[in-house]
């Protein structure tokens, strides 16, 4: 039976925060198809492809993507009908080629992507296998550890926070499903230390707490106090990550604590505070602690923290095999976050996974802070072994969904999958 493109379709959705995004659907001939729904971020890159809205204030104060969606039932739809949905990279190549442009400004990333991901959704099913293995056919996968931002600030949650995620990352556990246990559990550990402090327990956009409180640096300090109360160690079990979304506070070449005292900052004091915060938290991974643009403070980030911490780059890369490039000869992080709507495509995604791979950089892939239920990113962290993933709280079901399919994922594998635990932080452990 064909595998061959023979129709496509998209609607217009709600993601996580209430605004429109794209879910969208390829039939094959054979009757088989794949449904995808792309994300959206609140601290994205200005380097990243271009998410294309509406601008009608009349809808959705101008987010809608109904113009998105006209692109891909009038202009994408009919060129693809015909290609083979098991040949992705011709499928990718030819919506490419269709648009033209280097930042997907024409049709918009949000709609080639939809149609990317659907495909091949579609063809893992007319293969009749999990999306992992038809992504990527391995006899052993490894379960990546996830990176659970249980408090959130910056851009993410109405609170005094400068840094915008607070994250644990389980690395001790033996299995990706202690690991979320070991989570939750600290979780609710930590949501207790909250309430008894009188601070607010409700969540920001990816789930975790966001409370006001004395500075950011207390944010650490409760959550190492939650890991303890939990009954595991820090830097043994659990550590601490950081995405501070550094581009954020970046203002004529200093760093802006704008949400609390709005104190500046140079390079090399954001370089102390993150020795300090190595050296008190046993911070293993940072991430975003400059801006997208400042190569010159990475380049020192780098020089003076890469030995023995992971710092990882999300808004100095955004996917883009170009800039990761430049980073690589610059000797800029050692870790990119990987981001399948900073790019728009599926096999430009994966060319950036296995550059990095080759290059000995870790990968994260990681899900946007608008999200829907959509899993997709969950397979693709084990299809291309990853080792680490990023998809929020345990909290919220959009967030949730991919720890879901992650359990089910190492369940079905059994004896077949390892978890990534201390693997991908091996030089930063002393
Ligand atoms: C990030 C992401 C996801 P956003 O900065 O890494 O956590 O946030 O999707 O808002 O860019
Ligand atoms: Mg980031």
């Amino acid at each position: 039976m064909s595998t061959r493109i023979s129709h496509v379709k998209a609607m217009e959705i709600l993601d996580s925060r209430g605004n429109p995004t794209i879910r969208c659907w390829v039939w094959l001939e054979n009757g088989s198809y794949g449904v995808a729904s792309v994300p959206s971020g609140a601290s994205t890159g200005t380097h990243e492809a271009l998410e294309l809205r509406d601008g009608d204030p009349k809808r959705y104060l101008g987010k809608g993507v109904k113009k998105a969606i006209r692109h891909i039932e009038e202009i994408i739809a009919p060129a693809i009908v015909g290609l083979d949905a098991l040949d992705q990279k011709a499928l990718d190549q030819r919506l490419l080629e269709l648009d033209g442009t280097p930042n997907k400004s024409r049709l918009g990333a949000n709609a080639i992507l939809s149609v990317s991901l659907a495909s091949a959704v579609a063809a893992a099913h007319a293969q009749n296998k999990p999306l992992y293995e038809a992504l990527f056919y391995r006899p052993k996968y490894r379960l990546p550890v996830p990176m659970i931002n249980i408090l959130n600030g910056g851009f993410h949650a109405d609170n005094n926070l400068n840094i915008q995620e607070f994250l644990i990352v389980p690395a001790g556990a033996t299995s990706f499903a202690e690991a979320i246990r070991l989570a939750a559990e600290v979780f609710h550990h930590l949501k207790k230390i909250l309430k008894a402090k009188g601070y607010s327990t409700a969540v920001g956009d990816e789930g975790g707490f966001a409370p006001n409180l004395k500075e950011d640096e207390e944010a650490l300090a409760l959550i190492a106090e939650s890991i303890e109360k939990a009954g595991y160690r820090l830097a043994e079990d659990i550590y601490i990550a950081l995405d501070v979304a550094a581009s954020e506070l970046y203002e004529n070449g200093y760093y802006v604590f704008k949400k609390s005292d709005g104190s500046r900052h140079s390079v090399d004091e954001m370089i102390s505070f993150y020795k300090k915060f190595k050296e008190k938290y046993k911070l293993i991974s940072l991430e975003d602690g400059l801006a997208e643009d400042d190569w010159e403070g990475w380049k020192k980030l780098t020089k003076e923290m890469g030995q023995k911490l992971q710092l990882v780059g999300d808004d100095i890369f955004v996917t883009n095999l170009e800039r990761f490039r430049r980073g690589i000869k610059e000797g800029i992080a050692n870790s990119i976050l990987i981001k399948l709507n900073q790019i728009g495509t599926l096999t430009e995604t994966i060319l950036t996974i296995e550059e990095a791979q080759r290059n000995g950089y870790g990968t994260i892939i990681s899900h946007r802070s608008g999200e829907t239920e959509d899993t997709f990113i969950a397979d693709l962290s084990v299809a291309f072994d990853c080792l680490q993933i990023k998809t929020g709280s345990v909290s919220r079901s959009e967030r949730i969904a991919k720890y879901n399919r992650l359990l089910e994922i190492e369940a079905e594998l059994g004896d077949r999958s390892s978890y990534g635990g201390l693997t991908p932080y091996k030089n930063f452990l002393s």
